[in-house]
């Protein structure tokens, strides 16, 4: 909100929400707005039955920071990473149990988001899960350790708003900057899939389902 003046309306209505809203970002990129709202407590609770069996981590770089983002996974792989460097892996090292198996709501909401933008027959088998503390960023990187670069990524935003950073082909490009809030599902694919992006450290705040935290799903093709 604006110091010193009257609020605008803007200001005034930007926490409400007016039904589901596409954007189109960039070519190959939709920003599907409040598409998950209406099942945040059917996922919120399959992903605590997700984290029950493989807790979140802070995993360390191959170049040895630990980050400040944790996560897990579900489904067929998850992404590691340790010293040994980052990869998908079908078994969750730190169990050295298969990742749990990606729960039917999720799938069906990221294929049905990844339709809504326009990738037919999307057949996901890695579903990452971050999660932001308060400060958790993630630097500006491509996503590229996966086999398949035709299927889109689908990321959805759960509890406190972050910005990401959407940038180019090359990590010197500068980024645009957008909002994502809860429930808003973002997809890429085609022209867009290899670009850098990032999410700048989240502001704290107290979110009503989820508190001061922020879940963002990834669903990709790994294998
Ligand atoms: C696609 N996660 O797990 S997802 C990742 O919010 C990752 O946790 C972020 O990047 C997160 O690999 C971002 C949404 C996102 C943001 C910016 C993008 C996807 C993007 C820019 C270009 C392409
Ligand atoms: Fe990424």
């Amino acid at each position: 909100m604006r110091k010193g003046s009257a609020p605008l309306a803007a200001d005034l209505f930007e926490n409400l929400f007016d039904g589901p809203r596409r954007e189109d970002i960039a070519p190959g990129a939709a920003l599907l707005h409040g598409f998950a709202r209406a099942q945040e407590l059917e996922l919120m609770a399959v992903i605590e039955a997700v984290v029950a069996r493989a807790p979140f981590r802070h995993m360390m770089t191959p170049g040895g920071h630990t980050m400040s983002v944790a996560m897990t996974s579900c489904g067929r792989a998850g992404w590691v990473t340790d010293r040994r460097g980052y990869r998908y892996a079908t078994h969750d090292p730190a169990s050295e149990l298969p990742w749990p198996e990606m729960p039917d709501v999720l799938r069906e909401l990221a294929v049905s988001a990844a339709a809504e933008a326009g990738f037919a027959a999307f057949t996901p088998d890695a579903c990452l899960i971050n999660r932001y503390a308060p400060g958790a960023k993630m630097a500006l990187h491509q996503d590229k350790d996966e086999q398949d670069f035709a299927a889109p990524i689908v990321s959805v935003s759960l509890g406190l708003p972050a910005v990401f950073q959407f940038g180019g082909m090359a990590r010197s490009d500068k980024p645009r900057r957008f909002e994502l809030r809860h429930g808003d599902v973002l997809v890429w694919g085609g022209e867009t899939r290899l670009v850098y992006h990032g999410v700048l450290a989240l502001k704290d705040g107290e979110h009503p389902l989820l508190g001061r935290q922020r879940i963002n799903l990834t669903f990709r093709k790994a294998l």
